[in-house]
């Protein structure tokens, strides 16, 4: 339980947050329409790749797949797919999810060597009975399925490890904040993407690296459904980013989902689970970054964090381009990392 100091400092600083005017947050009243919203900066090209689906009449779920399939690809970063940074032993292991609106999902946590996880995911959900596997069981089904095995480890994703084995000290929120420019390349992290398609149905998809340096073995929220990812065609999806233990900790993201089917707003519903975040450890929570996206069924968008950093992008059928970055409120206005 929170103390009384601590209940009142908490809500001072939601309150605080609840302030900002509602522009800050992205809030979007659009009626309807094709739309999609990826996290962090790369996000912008995630959701060009995902608009290519949509705006030709796609379905969201594969709108979904291909943004993830860029930022596993195309993109070089630290933090997803093949140039991602490894673990403590330094292997790179990779976790994806995808959902639909129906329900339908599928997973694939700590895969090695495949450089599509989330096509992976899919072929779980479609190809499968069941709905996550992992490790060697997770790469068996992939080779089984068509995909190849492709040696990931980058030359530089290999020196960031051995120079981080010169201390070998974990502190898995650097992952998340290593710069405090909000946009920065240095700081942008899992890729969690959301879109509707013209017939009003909701995809998600989830896909990274994890936190860099973690234990082998180590699974966070990106591939737990309820957790990095849930999508509901009733309500609207919600996706995370950030520390995953503490998503799995609060099932985050069907938190968020489930706010919005009381009728919160995607904002409303992002910032009531940052405070149960809060709530549950406060003061864990000064020191990792925790991050949500939600859109509704009616495509109004919403994010929130803890800390300031946390931005995303969104595109629709409103005349390019779409580069611009939504500046997410959070809860602690400076970044305390
Ligand atoms: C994880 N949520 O593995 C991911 C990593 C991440 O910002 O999003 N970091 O915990």
């Amino acid at each position: 339980m929170q103390n009384r100091r601590e209940f009142l400092r908490n809500s001072a600083l939601l309150a605080g947050a609840a302030a900002l005017p509602s522009a800050a947050f992205g809030a979007n009243k659009a009626g309807g329409g094709a739309r999609v919203v990826s996290t962090w900066d790369f996000g912008i090209g995630a959701n060009a790749a995902a608009w290519k689906v949509l705006g030709a009449g796609g379905s969201a779920l594969d709108a979904v797949e291909a943004g993830a399939r860029w930022a596993e690809s195309d993109l070089c970063n630290s933090t997803v797919g093949h140039c991602g940074n490894p673990d403590r032993d330094g292997v790179l292991t990779l976790d994806a999810s995808i959902m639909d609106g129906d329900g339908r999902c599928g997973a694939v946590a700590a895969i090695e060597d495949i450089l599509h996880p989330v096509s992976v995911a899919r072929a779980v959900m479609e190809k499968s009975p069941h709905v996550l596997l992992v490790g060697a069981g997770a790469q068996q089904f992939a080779l089984e399925q068509g995909f190849e095995k492709t040696p990931l480890l980058t030359d530089t994703a290999k020196q960031a490890w051995e120079e981080w084995k010169k201390t070998s000290q974990y502190a898995p929120q650097i992952n998340v904040e290593r710069s405090k420019i909000p946009g920065n390349k240095e700081n942008h992290d899992t890729l969690g993407i959301l879109a509707m398609d013209a017939n009003g149905n909701l995809a998600g998809a989830c896909t990274t690296s994890g936190m860099a340096w973690k234990l082998h073995g180590r699974v966070g929220d990106s591939p737990i459904v309820g957790a990095g990812l849930y999508v509901d065609n009733e309500v609207g999806g919600a996706t995370a980013s950030g520390v995953g233990e503490e998503m799995i900790r609060n099932a985050a993201s069907f938190l968020v989902v489930e706010l919005m089917r009381q009728g919160r707003t995607p904002l409303d519903a992002c910032r009531e689970a940052i405070a149960r975040v809060v709530h549950k450890r406060p003061q864990a929570s000064k020191e990792v970054q925790v991050c949500f996206l939600a859109m509704n069924k009616r495509g109004e968008v919403g994010g929130f964090a803890l800390h300031k950093g946390f931005v995303y992008a969104m595109q629709d059928a409103t005349p390019g381009p779409h580069d611009k970055l939504i500046d997410a409120g959070s809860v602690y206005s400076t970044t305390q990392i």
